[in-house]
């Protein structure tokens, strides 16, 4: 009997060991690991609607307007988007053959990545016109710019400042925080001198120094998931970033959301 009471417990210890080994695993798989760095939360200022058929992977914001460029097979698009109504007023859809990533405007250009297939667009910002093609070793993620440099993700910790209009590599940093690399960075937004990336499944923003791959601080976004009704399944997390410079205004959403929020990040408590 005793020894059946041993197994029993053995069993539930190796039970809750697995358990504990599990959340752990998940944890830090979504990128919710614990740091010694500064977690900043945050606040809605606003919601504005957002098309919930949109898979959203790259957001950029320019002369009061957003722009979003979404993915998937045979529904990729880059869109101009009226703000208040989250009515598109141009849409651009690309051949049905590309998976739509990420978008940065510079200039009066808009730059737009590709999954896979290795190609880059370049289109004039106001007439969506296509002004050029470049190519990239290795997967589209996301994409920013510093005002001189493309700043591109590819699903890793590296981040990569291309030149553009060369297109050739400048330089690239891995992105660390106290913890180690930092992998499945994704859709970016260059914002007063830091590189702001969504981690991929994760609702977990890092602020990354453009000159070290520091992380110096992360935004934990946890519970804006939540607001979402429409969230269809797990692929709809939360991606895409977008500032307005002129107005100070930082928003973001996720694939398929029904809303972009305009948020306040919270600092630490000291
Ligand atoms: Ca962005």
């Amino acid at each position: 009997m005793e020894a059946l009471i041993g197994m029993r417990r053995t069993r539930m210890l190796m039970l809750l060991g697995a358990t504990v080994l599990a959340v752990l695993l998940a944890c830090y798989i979504a990128g919710d690991r614990p740091t010694g760095l500064p977690v900043y939360t945050y606040s809605i200022i606003a919601t504005y609607p957002h098309d919930p058929e949109a898979f959203t992977q790259g957001l950029a914001f320019a002369g009061g307007y957003l722009y979003e460029g979404t993915g998937l097979t045979g529904q990729s698009s880059l869109r101009q988007v009226e703000l208040e109504t989250g009515q598109a007023i141009k849409d651009l859809q690309l051949p049905a053959d590309l998976y739509g990533e990420g978008i940065t405007i510079l200039g009066d250009r808009v730059f737009q990545l590709t999954w896979k297939s290795h190609r880059g667009f370049v289109y004039d910002l106001e007439s969506f016109a296509l002004l050029g093609e470049f190519s990239y070793a290795g997967e589209g993620w996301g994409i920013t710019h510093n005002g001189s440099a493309l700043i591109m993700s590819d699903g890793s910790a590296n981040l990569y400042f291309i030149d553009p209009e060369t297109f050739s590599l400048i330089r690239q940093i891995e992105v660390h925080d106290d913890r180690g690399p930092v992998s499945r960075l994704n859709e970016l937004e260059y914002i007063g001198g830091e590189i702001y990336a969504n981690v991929w499944l994760s609702d977990r923003i890092a602020r990354i120094s453009p000159e070290t791959g520091q992380v110096t601080a992360w935004i934990d976004l946890t519970g804006l998931s939540r607001q979402e009704q429409g969230v269809k399944d797990a692929n709809d997390v939360l991606n895409g970033i977008a500032y307005d410079a002129v107005n100070g205004r930082l928003f973001v959403t996720g694939k398929r959301w029904q809303q972009i929020y305009q948020i306040e990040l919270i600092p630490p408590r000291p």
